[in-house]
């Protein structure tokens, strides 16, 4: 079954590949800007500036003492944004998985690296670091043999679970790189980023199971791979004890995986190496292969792990994210093991067995740093306070929120209720493509002062800009615009696989010299950011410009709302008009006329008349990916009633949603 490999030979592990690699003993607390003598850089919001003005001495500096380097860098960094030329540490050699494990078997072995909270409540298995090393020497044996050489692409159809990430690190040991597709999406977007990725090898389980709910990934990966003429093994391991029907290419990978070896010998990359591809959700068109790299990737995830959530030796990080997505990378895997912390693997979903489950984890397993998605809290904050007064949560210190903008509502009651006003609920804005958080309210001081719903300030390193309709840098504060990164950080993405066109067309040429990021942004009289949405979620009413997420957050705060979507459709007058589409909290009694009327009311008050929606629709559910995005693209064409034209809705949590929107839109029109 579920492979736990034993500590048998664990000293072999631990001595060889630090040998082998020259490494010296590493203390994880060790590595902090502070100490990396910036001399004259008082205070961590001095070190902000520093960060940005002498970019090169602080990463240089910083990527010395954080990492442990083969060989050296020459180059701190070789970067032209206009040319969407992204290079760092040029000339130094390392390897990812020695740095996220055998310096911290060789300091702390025993350590807990990975918490792994199954779908099954109360059935949590931890793995030590040793653990975890054999875990993934035997993986990286086993890709070896069967041919996995440095420079392929693996593909990674897995639920969140150990042997995911062991995966993910063995093709970092061996060189190769990773694509990890998130394990609910459909074999045809399964295979088309497998297709596109080039793949020979994919990583699978016989089933999944999440919420209780069984998911039959071996299945849907036969049915991909029949379209992946480059797929030549599949790896199967056993997530349950349901037995699957083999064919000539699969591999029960957990058996062969007991043939190999414990010791595998790390490849020495170069900084500039892929680790691995990530491709966004496909919202818009084909979806993009984002490409990440070695060494840059790798520190920039460290470093916003450490300051960003003000992560300790010792703590337990809960990132409930799953490793599909771009925050289970960065954050349930790569950022904490680099600092030889422990990371919760969550398995299972926010109200599985019940609305408790992430406060009954945050107790049973003593979690300090809660980081999780503004759209599961608004979806417990409806289910009641009792469901999280029943479990202890004075572990938590830092409380994060990811995805999307966190509205008022939530912010509160996740701050009031959940970490019970004692800690600071840490918004972090930051996307795929930048591999880590870029801005967050807490990187220089961790008393700062900390508005609600405000992602508030850049990360070391970032220097954010906002761009008028014109394409100028907009100087003073007080002001909305473009969100653009001014200068070139190590985290940042480097390419679209297969298509640096693209790359340039989407973040490089807009505004050229900068990184564009698609979201907007407002930058308040006291310089603190806001993100506003994307900014094709703007809506243009009357010449008025709006943000959805502006008039949601307004619509949110009236208390008999759950959640609200917020969309512009054509309006022959206005130019657009408001459409908002609103879930009430369970039990809620009132007209629906009586309260389109308290909607009305709320948003005159909180933004403009210009605002108020001139459509509301109440609905059960929202259309969601499975990542908690509301699919606003789906409620456009919707409205529309352009329902030829919804475009691929395999990414979304329950289609079912969906229909029962178009049914009460046919009853109306
Ligand atoms: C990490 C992640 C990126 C997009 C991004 C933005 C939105 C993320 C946010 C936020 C407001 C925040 N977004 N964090 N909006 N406040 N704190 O989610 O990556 O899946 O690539 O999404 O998500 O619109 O551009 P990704």
């Amino acid at each position: 079954m579920w492979l736990r490999c034993g500590c048998a030979a664990s000293l072999r592990v631990l001595a060889s590949p630090l040998r082998v690699l020259g490494l010296r003993r590493c203390n994880t607390a060790a590595f902090m800007p502070e100490s990396t003598g910036f001399g004259g850089v008082s205070g961590r919001s001095g070190l902000q500036e520093f960060s940005v003005s002498s970019s090169e001495s602080f990463w240089a500096a910083v990527a010395r003492h954080r990492l442990s380097w083969i060989r050296p860098f020459t180059a701190v960094q070789d970067c032209d944004l206009s040319r969407g030329r992204i290079r760092w540490f040029e000339g130094g050699k390392l390897n990812v998985s020695v740095n996220c494990l055998d310096r911290h078997v060789h300091t702390c072995p025993d350590r807990v690296a990975l918490m792994w909270e199954r779908d099954e409540k109360g059935s949590e298995v931890r793995y030590t670091y040793r653990e975890l090393l054999e875990m993934t020497c035997r993986v990286g044996n086993l890709l070896r043999r069967h041919g996995v050489k440095k420079g392929d692409c693996v593909t990674i159809y897995m639920p969140t679970c150990p042997l995911a990430v062991a995966s993910m690190l063995a093709c970092a040991r061996i060189g190769a790189a990773h694509n990890v597709v998130f394990a609910g999406f459909s074999a045809e977007a399964l295979a088309e980023r497998i297709r596109d990725a080039q793949s020979s090898t994919v990583i699978t389980v016989n089933q999944g199971i999440r919420g209780g709910k069984i998911l039959e990934l071996k299945k849907t990966v036969d049915t991909a791979v029949q379209s992946c003429p480059t797929v030549q093994q599949v790896f199967v391991a056993m997530r349950t004890d349901s037995p699957v029907a083999m064919t000539a290419r699969d591999i029960a990978m957990e058996e062969e995986m007991l043939k190999e070896d414990v010791v595998c010998e790390p490849a020495a990359m170069n900084s500039e190496d892929t680790l691995f591809l990530l491709y966004t959700s496909g919202s818009t068109g084909k979806p993009k292969g984002l490409v990440h790299t070695q060494a840059g990737y790798l520190l920039y995830a460290a470093l916003t792990h450490r300051y960003v959530f003000n992560y300790h030796d010792g703590d337990v990080f809960g990132c409930v994210a799953d490793i599909g997505w771009i925050t289970g990378h960065s954050y349930g895997v790569y950022g904490p093991l680099a600092n030889g912390g422990t990371t919760v693997l969550f398995e299972s979903t926010p109200v599985y067995p019940d609305p408790g489950r992430y406060w009954d984890m945050v107790e049973r397993l003593q979690i300090n740093q809660f980081y999780g998605a503004p759209t599961a809290i608004r979806l417990l904050l409806k289910f009641g306070d009792e469901w999280v007064n029943k479990y202890d949560r004075s572990s938590l210190k830092t409380l994060g929120s990811v995805g999307e903008p966190i509205n008022t509502e939530a912010w509160e009651w996740y701050y009031r209720v959940v970490g019970e006003e004692r800690c600071p609920v840490v918004d972090t804005w930051w996307q795929t493509e930048t591999g880590g958080i870029c801005i967050a309210p807490r990187p220089s001081d961790p008393d700062a002062e900390i508005v609600p719903g405000m992602a508030m300030r850049p990360f070391f390193g970032i220097k954010p800009a906002l761009m008028d309709t014109e394409g100028k840098v907009i100087s003073g504060n007080d002001a909305s615009g473009a969100l653009c990164l001014a200068q070139p950080w190590p985290g940042m993405a480097r390419t679209i696989h297969n298509d640096h066109q693209r790359f340039m067309e989407t973040y490089c040429q807009p505004y050229p010299g900068y990184f564009f990021t698609g979201d907007g942004a407002y930058r308040s009289v006291e310089g603190y950011y806001q993100i506003t949405g994307r900014l094709d979620d703007v809506i243009n009413v009357s010449g008025h410009r709006i943000g959805t997420a502006e008039i949601e957050d307004a619509v949110n705060q009236c208390p008999a709302v759950a959640e609200s979507a917020v969309i512009g459709y054509s309006h022959d007058i206005k130019g657009q008009a408001v459409f908002a589409f609103v879930v009430l909290k369970k039990n809620v009694d009132v007209e629906e006329a009586d309260l389109s009327r308290q909607l009305n009311g709320i948003v005159s008050e909180k933004i403009a008349k210009y605002a108020c929606p001139d459509f509301i629709q109440f609905v059960q559910r929202l259309p969601k990916t499975r990542s908690g995005k509301i699919m606003r693209r789906v409620l456009r064409k919707v409205v529309e009633l352009d329902l030829d034209s919804l475009g691929d809705l395999s990414t979304l949590d329950d289609p079912a949603a969906v229909q029962e929107i178009i049914q009460e839109q046919s009853k109306r029109s």
